[in-house]
């Protein structure tokens, strides 16, 4: 149902850029394939090694996409990665979407008050020029809501992120243990 939503947004991109209509072409841009960036060795939750792969797209690199498994009945999930911006200028993560939610957010979840609690990111998340963001669990991270099916560990599913500098970029996210935890950067 959500993939025929997104192919036919898709089709009716093309047809207004055939017709030669709308200044949000760049922003619609057919979704890139990553360049192969290699693999990165990362600690989880245990201390053991864990091999990821980063996947580039022009400028900016991906790095490790995963999320948690999640039980029956949840209908909402979380995704994390690193991001690391390989240009001179600011570069925002805008948005987020795939095929196994209904919808997203870019959320934080900041100590106010010695309690965590979760806030959307206003203007998307902001990868400085020559840095690098993660999202992990108990910070910054994508949010999934309705989702179309459990994620079941183990498993994969595409991800499509839309960023300031016309860049939309499809990753695959890694589906771990309910309890897993992954540090990218180190
Ligand atoms: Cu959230």
């Amino acid at each position: 149902m959500i993939l025929t939503k997104l192919t036919g947004l898709r089709l009716l991109a093309i047809g207004l850029l055939t017709l030669g209509v709308g200044t949000w072409a760049g922003s619609t841009a057919r979704a890139e394939a990553p360049t192969d960036g290699g693999t990165i060795v990362i600690g989880d939750s245990n201390g053991a090694p864990v091999e990821v792969p980063v996947a580039l797209f022009g400028d900016i690199a991906v790095t490790g996409p995963w999320a948690r498994a999640t039980n029956a009945g949840s209908r909402v999930g979380g995704v994390y990665f690193g991001i690391e911006n390989r240009s001179a200028s600011e570069i925002r993560l805008l948005s987020v979407a795939t095929p196994v939610a209904q919808a997203t957010a870019l959320n934080d979840m900041p100590l106010i008050d010695k309690v965590a609690r979760i806030v959307p990111v206003e203007g998307g998340i902001a990868i400085p020029p020559g840095g690098k963001v993660e999202l992990r669990p108990g910070g910054l991270h994508v949010m999934l809501k309705g989702l179309t099916s459990p994620l079941r560990p183990g498993a994969r599913f595409p991800m499509t992120l839309e960023f300031s500098n016309g860049t939309s970029a499809d990753v695959e996210v890694q589906i771990w243990d309910v309890g897993a935890m992954r540090i990218i950067s180190q």
